[in-house]
């Protein structure tokens, strides 16, 4: 299959997140895809090229253009304000009080746009997110031309972004984007499946009320783990999208076993759903190894997850999203890929 990759993910680096009440180095960083695109490079798998820009249309048709705009301008803002550090917002909205009027503050926007201390806004931050969400749109576009399968190698990652607010290391939703676009290609259907550890939360807003695309998501439970408001059983979607959305929570500690049975609830799901095309979000933070995640899958359990997305029997785009344990996490994605085609 063919890998898209561009080594504008680099200009995402940022110094520090809020974890554990302390600004830690960021988990999210230019090694993950490094890595990744060492480990396909040393197998052999597939060609890697480089992606098409697509511009700002495609990104406009699952964003809000304010938002868009405020990430676009953000770092300047930010530097005039406060200078050349990174940017992380401090305030967020809270039950009772108003988002009616947009802050003129960058500060004030920072918070308004986003819902996380972890994810900072730096001086690449636009060109990285950009060029991931370019991957997407590449591989889309591949799928669109015939090919069974294709791989966006995407950083910064995206599925916790919504239609206006980032957050979760996510600023721009690379699978949400991708889907519109194969929808907006001639797909009457698709289907979204996150295997991320975490809940796709912004994937989930933006189709929340779409009949024309299911998402469903396997994670560990937000009543124990991030993003916390979102990703529970009873979210189903709403309107037009009411059923749309399957949302598998998962306890701390789950295995391959309890893993590979949701899965194929999932995959039975998405079969029922009849779509034209799967989008899968590929993050590889399920693996035991991963520094802030407490799922316990090992790396051969990728190759059977790779496998088992294949009996889905769907033209296929992955799209890379989390997993932290950078040392295996080239052989763990690589790993659901080869598994895929195998
Ligand atoms: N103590 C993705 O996997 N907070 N994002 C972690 C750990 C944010 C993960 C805090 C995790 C975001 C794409
Ligand atoms: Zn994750």
């Amino acid at each position: 299959m063919i890998v898209f990759y561009s080594e504008e993910h680099r200009l995402q680096s940022g110094r520090s997140e809020l974890n554990d009440g302390q600004l830690v180095p960021c988990y999210e960083k230019p090694a993950r895809a490094d890595i990744v695109r060492n480990r396909l490079d040393a197998i052999g798998f597939g060609s890697v090229r480089a992606p098409e820009p697509h511009g700002l249309t495609p990104l406009e048709r699952v964003h809000d253009v304010g938002y868009l705009a405020f990430l676009q301008n953000a770092w300047g803002e930010w530097v005039q304000e406060h200078g050349d550090w990174d940017a992380l917002p401090l305030n967020w909205v809270a039950p009772g009080m108003h988002r009616r009027v947009v802050p003129r503050s960058i500060d004030g926007r920072l918070g308004y746009y986003s819902f996380d201390a972890g994810t900072p806004i730096t001086a690449g931050t636009w060109r990285a997110a950009t060029s991931a969400a370019d991957s997407a749109l590449s591989g889309a576009d591949r799928i669109r031309a015939g090919d069974r399968s294709a791989f966006a190698l995407c950083r910064p990652p995206g599925h916790h972004a919504g239609k206006a607010f980032y957050g979760g290391y996510c600023f721009l939703n690379n699978a949400a984007i991708a889907a519109q676009s194969l929808r907006d290609g001639g797909a009457a259907r698709v289907a979204v499946l996150d295997v991320d550890y975490h809940h796709g939360n912004g994937t989930q807003e933006i189709l929340w009320e779409r009949g024309d695309a299911l998402f469903v998501s396997l994670h560990a439970d937000p009543v124990d783990e991030f993003p916390y408001f979102s990703g529970h059983a009873d979210e189903t979607g709403a309107g037009a999208g009411e059923g749309a959305n399957l949302n598998l929570p998962l306890p701390w500690g789950t295995d391959w076993a309890a893993y590979a049975e949701t899965l194929d609830v999932a995959a039975r799901r998405i079969r029922a759903f009849a779509p034209d095309v799967l989008v899968v979000s590929l993050g590889a933070d399920t693996y035991g190894g991963d520094p802030i995640s407490r799922f316990r899958l090992l790396s051969e359990d990728f190759l059977r997850m790779g496998a088992a997305i294949a009996g889905i029997g769907l033209p296929t785009l992955f799209v890379m999203e989390g997993g932290y344990a950078v040392d295996d996490l080239g052989v763990n994605v690589a790993n659901v890929l080869t598994g895929f085609e195998d």
